[in-house]
């Protein structure tokens, strides 16, 4: 672990490096001043990767030096954003216990008078060093957790057939996206996605080949739902939706285009179909109106558009 020695006396400096190298300590740094160490500090602890020499694991602070004193330089040190839970070891000539009340108030963990006895400084360092470690490994272990409900929070919002956002997230997303448009006085639209004569393609090709014709659509979907905002969910078995923030229904019409047109370009035979030898997709689509739009208001337009697509042939997009 390393270790700041901050002491303006050479002699002090040197006598506390020399011990603590002696007992196996490696990566000892030697400041001056404060000024030196706080320098020091600044250039080590706010870079991007912090190796394990360049970290600070406790350091020992002198009392009384020229430029900034002991227990000013520690107010210093704590205010560094990085550097609150760094042990602090004042090492001082003073001995009153207004200068050790101020120390501790200053931020130091601990107190050492000089002259110091060297088993006593060792005990201290040990101590502290110790206390470091364990700061650092809690810390460590936060980190984990956090990364872990993370990707928990992530799996809970995903559609595990097709990688998609799932029901739950999309009904977030839209009461969220629809506040959005309120606030941001912009339209908001939604398109909703049902694969032709779906039941025909399970009964015809297995319903583990209807699962991956279910993964292609969703690929395709993703690519056309993909600027940052926009959501692409499975509404239901074969049913898709996407939330398309900021975008008005010619806007939407278009994406739902490209997206009809992508599926169909796909070729996945679809013997069965009644109106195309591959698999094809019909969309409706609903753009918000006024800023009084519900989210059930926005879902029945939409339903009903993918209705009237259904009705008038399939394979196509209606409004
Ligand atoms: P339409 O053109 O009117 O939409 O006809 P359709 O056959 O697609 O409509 P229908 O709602 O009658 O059938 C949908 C089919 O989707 C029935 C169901 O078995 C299938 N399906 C729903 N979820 C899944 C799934 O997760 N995997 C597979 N393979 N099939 C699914
Ligand atoms: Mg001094
Ligand atoms: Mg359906
Ligand atoms: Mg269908």
């Amino acid at each position: 672990m390393s270790i700041l020695i901050v002491d303006d006396s050479v002699l002090v400096r040197v006598l506390i490096h020399d011990l603590l190298k002696e007992k196996g300590y490696k990566n000892l740094v030697m400041a001056s001043s404060a000024r030196e160490a706080i320098a020091y500090i600044h250039q080590n602890i706010n870079k991007k990767h912090i190796t394990k020499n360049q970290q600070i694991d406790l350091i020992l602070m002198d009392g009384i030096m020229p430029d900034i004193e002991g227990v000013q330089a520690c107010k210093m040190v704590r205010d560094i954003d990085g550097m609150q839970d760094v042990p602090i070891i004042m090492v001082t000539g003073k001995t009153d216990i207004a200068t050790l009340e101020a120390a501790f108030e200053a931020g130091a963990n601990d107190y050492i008078t000089k002259p110091f006895n060297t088993l006593e400084l060792l005990a201290r360092v040990r101590a502290a060093l110790h206390l470091k470690y364990e700061i650092d490994k809690r810390k460590a272990r936060e980190r984990e957790l956090e990364e872990v409900n993370k990707l928990l929070q992530e799996l809970s919002s995903i559609d595990g057939l097709t990688g998609v956002a799932n029901r739950r997230r999309f009904d977030e997303a839209l009461l969220t996206e629809l506040k959005r448009a309120v606030r941001k006085k912009t339209q908001l639209s939604v398109v909703m996605i049902d694969i032709d004569f779906f039941k025909e393609y399970n009964d015809t090709y297995g319903h583990q080949q209807g699962d991956e014709c279910l993964k292609e659509i969703a690929n395709v979907l993703k690519e056309v739902g993909k600027r940052p905002g926009d959501v692409v969910a499975r509404y239901g078995g074969e049913e898709f939706i996407i939330i398309l923030p900021d975008t008005d229904v010619l806007g939407a019409e278009n994406i739902a285009s490209i997206a009809r047109q992508k599926v169909e370009e796909k070729e996945i035979p679809h013997s069965k179909s009644k109106v195309s030898s591959y698999v094809t997709i019909s969309i409706g689509v609903a753009t918000t109106k006024n800023h009084s739009y519900t989210k059930e208001k926005i879902l029945s337009e939409v339903d009903k558009a993918l209705y009237h697509a259904k009705r008038n042939g399939r394979n196509r997009v209606s409004v």
